[in-house]
């Protein structure tokens, strides 16, 4: 899908006007209120969420699934889809691979691609939770923790490979998720397993580059509903410690059981140096894959404010994480889904950037909780959308992404395109 410059320069001369409007009242608003809007819109700008590969197709349950049409069908369409939605919203700049789904028969043309749609390659991601055809070994029990040293090597093989995709196409990272675990109680040797595990990484991680990091991911239960292998943070920070300095936790957001606290998890990852990489979703009871931002708003402003302090805080070396949003739901156009994703995360990070870190740790240590309550919520209560559209606007984007979308009907053409009953690989 070709948005020519033209398309979005005529959409926000329809909306500027407004704009201007909105955007004046709050930057007079920020300003008397200390902040400096100027760098506020430069970082807002500067913020890129990389697009899961498989989020790109509608989702499904394991009672059915209801495709919109006009899915992407290869790898080549994925980058398409992406491209057009970092030209509408140019926050989009970054592809996340998952491996088998999507191996780059042609590296070398794929590279050219993103690189006409203005796109890096953000992690590589293993797939040893489902067979392929033909597969020689099941992993039916399992992958990197099996009790078969034949299954543990085919699982270690296929992330080596992982990395050399990756390493053809410019990424630096390899993320890990396992759904190893049990379905019974007594059913597997929690040791043994987790010990089992960590040789496995061991051996991948004795064949990761020296510039790139391993991003182990954490869930407490599905597909396996008695244990996981990697259940939570603290498994995945041992791991992440006793493999080395390259080897990062990785937070998911749908990956904790209800009433969590995720914004202490994150603090203290980032107080370890330890939080490699984020993947962005939102849950009413688990890992529901939800639009960001559309059931808990507060929670993820609570999860940002802790990521802007903590990355921001010059006695912290924890290294900017890598930002993805991971969802793939049944009902709504995935591509408007995603446009609103990040929306979400940047109006979130936009309203912890007002958080007065000063005032707030004077606050804290006084006990005075009134006041504490008072800075996040005046932060979290301000209307940021038209500092985030500024920002938007300045990056050559357009003002209102969603709309621009319907207005040039693309669900419309990529159906005349693709046709109808095409189906994306994913979850
Ligand atoms: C499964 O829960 C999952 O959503 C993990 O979060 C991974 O990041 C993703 O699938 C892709 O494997
Ligand atoms: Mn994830």
């Amino acid at each position: 899908m070709n948005i020519l410059p033209g398309q979005i320069n005529g959409h926000n001369d329809l909306l500027e006007k407004k704009h201007r409007r909105d955007y004046q009242y709050l930057e007079n608003k920020l300003t008397d209120d200390g902040h400096d809007t100027e760098e506020l819109v430069r970082k807002i700008k500067a913020l890129q969420v990389a697009i899961p590969s498989w989020a790109l197709g509608t989702g499904g349950t394991r009672f059915g699934r209801f495709p919109g049409g006009g899915e992407p069908r290869n790898l080549e369409e994925k980058i398409g889809d992406i491209g057009t939605l970092h030209k509408l919203n140019r926050s989009s700049g970054a592809i996340s691979l998952h491996i088998p789904w999507d191996i780059p028969d042609d590296p070398k043309a794929i590279l050219d691609l993103a690189k006409d749609n203005d796109l890096v390659f953000d992690a590589v991601n293993s797939n040893t939770f489902q067979d392929q055809p033909r597969q020689a070994h099941s992993y039916k029990f399992g992958s990197l923790a099996h009790t078969e040293e034949a299954i543990r090597d085919r699982s270690i093989a296929h992330n080596l490979e992982v990395i050399k995709y990756g390493e053809l196409l410019g990424s630096k990272s390899l993320t890990v998720w396992l759904a190893d675990g049990t379905c019974f109680p007594g059913q597997q040797n929690f040791r043994k397993a987790f010990m089992r595990t960590l040789e496995s990484l061991q051996e991948i991680y004795a064949g990761l580059p020296h510039d790139w990091k391993m991003l182990i991911e954490y869930k407490p239960y599905e597909p396996n509903f008695y244990s996981t292998v990697i259940q939570d943070w603290g498994s995945s920070h041992l791991l992440a410690g006793k493999l080395g300095n390259r080897a990062f936790s990785l937070v998911d957001l749908g990956h904790h059981l209800p009433n969590t606290n995720i914004e202490q998890i994150v603090a203290l990852l980032i107080m370890e140096g330890k939080l490699g990489g984020f993947h962005f979703n939102d849950s009413k009871y688990g890992d529901d894959d939800l639009t960001v931002g559309s059931i808990k708003p507060y929670q993820l402003f609570l999860v940002f404010n802790e990521l802007v302090e903590g990355i921001e805080n010059p006695a912290l070396s924890n290294p900017t994480p890598a930002w993805m949003i991971d969802a793939s739901h049944n009902v709504k156009d995935p591509l408007e889904d995603l446009l609103q994703s990040v929306e979400a995360i940047k109006i979130a990070y936009a309203r912890a950037l007002l958080v007065k870190q000063h005032e707030l740790e004077e606050a804290r240590e006084q006990n005075d909780v009134v006041k504490a309550q008072e800075l996040l919520q005046n932060a979290f209560r301000t209307d940021v959308r038209p500092l985030v559209a500024e920002a938007r606007l300045r990056s050559t984007g357009a003002l209102d992404p969603v709309g621009m979308f319907r207005e040039l009907a693309i669900r419309q053409q990529l159906i005349t395109e693709r046709g109808h009953k095409t189906i994306s690989t994913g979850l």
